[in-house]
């Protein structure tokens, strides 16, 4: 389906139901945050009311977006229809993710609404919703949104800039990764003119972090190893978090610095977020498809960047990852 098309569908699902519930994938990041609450704006913008749903701690995106209201942490999403204040009823809007289970607490609302929709850029997109619209080429599903809004006249104020860009910015690495093409720069330059204060989201995203996460990041370095073929892999123990003062769950963002290292083709960082659970997070450069990677242990993502959860020992992971990515290595990425 083409974007016009799709454009049109997507204006008359938001005209058509007086209530949304918009969800992102679970451990929301700057994308997922950024397009829900963009959608969100442009909802109330229209008379609605929206109601976004997080699982997993948002803070450090929706703090520094204008406040849109989230389904609090104790209300399940099958007393969802009590958060609104017209009525119970209500539409679905799935978007940075395409299946129910990648939503995490919002798993349910696909069968519990009266009408859903997913917009997503994930290349292990699936169609599980009334309204499906995917386009893995596209860097963000903040782009993708961006776009569809332009199409749609839908009006684009500051604050829904300000989340649109931050979402851009966040899952091309600042508009540095090859995910960024001459549409996205066009849009940031457009965003930009009607407001966005980009030289504070960019350091904000990119070039800040509490001195914790400096100190996991430090450690993370201390134990990577540089294979041949240069797969760098570090791995980080339940031990080595308790030795820092912190939670594993806390230490996101070390593999963007672990793929800074030159030799590194790959980098996957792994972390043992509860005995016997590894959380592997990888990013490449051309040579590895790290989402087929993923996908070998039942997670996804995307060519450049993914990630998966495994229930084995740490050094087991560690052997399986490596042999995977030799095999893809050798076999050659796109085989
Ligand atoms: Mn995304």
């Amino acid at each position: 389906m083409s974007r016009e098309e799709f454009a049109k569908q997507l204006i008359r699902f938001m005209s058509r139901y007086d209530r949304f519930l918009l969800s992102g994938h679970i451990r929301p990041d700057g994308d997922s945050v950024g397009v829900c609450t963009a959608m969100a704006l442009a909802l109330q913008n229209m008379g609605k009311e929206a109601c976004i749903v997080f699982d997993g701690d948002a803070s450090r995106y929706t703090q520094i977006l204008h406040q849109v209201p989230a389904l609090p942490e104790e209300l399940s999403v099958k007393d969802a229809g009590k958060f609104f204040t017209t009525g119970t009823s209500y539409a679905f809007i799935m978007m940075d993710c395409s299946e129910p289970e990648r939503t995490g607490r919002a798993a349910d609302a696909i069968m519990t609404a009266e009408a859903s929709m997913t917009i997503d850029h994930h290349i292990t997109s699936k169609e599980t919703a009334d309204f499906n619209y995917t386009e893995a080429q596209t860097g963000s599903t903040c782009e993708i949104l961006y776009a569809l809004f332009q199409l749609a006249q839908v009006p684009i104020t500051q604050e829904m800039a300000t989340a649109l860009f931050m979402g851009a910015a966040f899952d091309t690495g600042g508009f540095r990764h090859s995910n960024t093409s001459a549409d996205t720069y066009a849009m940031a330059a457009d965003l930009k003119a009607k407001g966005v204060d980009s030289t504070f989201l960019l350091n904000y995203l990119f070039h800040t972090r509490k001195f914790i996460e400096a100190r996991a990041m430090s450690m993370a370095l201390k134990n990577a190893k540089l294979y041949e073929g240069g797969i760098l892999i570090s791995c980080m123990t339940q031990r080595d978090f308790f030795m820092m003062g912190m939670n594993a769950k806390d230490a996101d963002g070390v593999v963007g610095s672990l793929m800074e290292i030159e030799e590194a083709q790959v980098a996957c960082y792994l972390r043992e977020i509860e005995e016997g659970l590894i959380r592997v997070n990888m990013r490449s450069r051309e040579t590895v498809n790290v989402a087929r990677i993923a996908q070998l242990f039942g997670g996804g993502g995307h060519v450049q960047a993914a990630g998966c959860t495994v229930e084995e020992p740490m050094l087991l992971v560690k052997e399986r990852l490596l042999e995977a990515i030799r095999r893809q290595l050798a076999e050659g990425a796109n085989a």
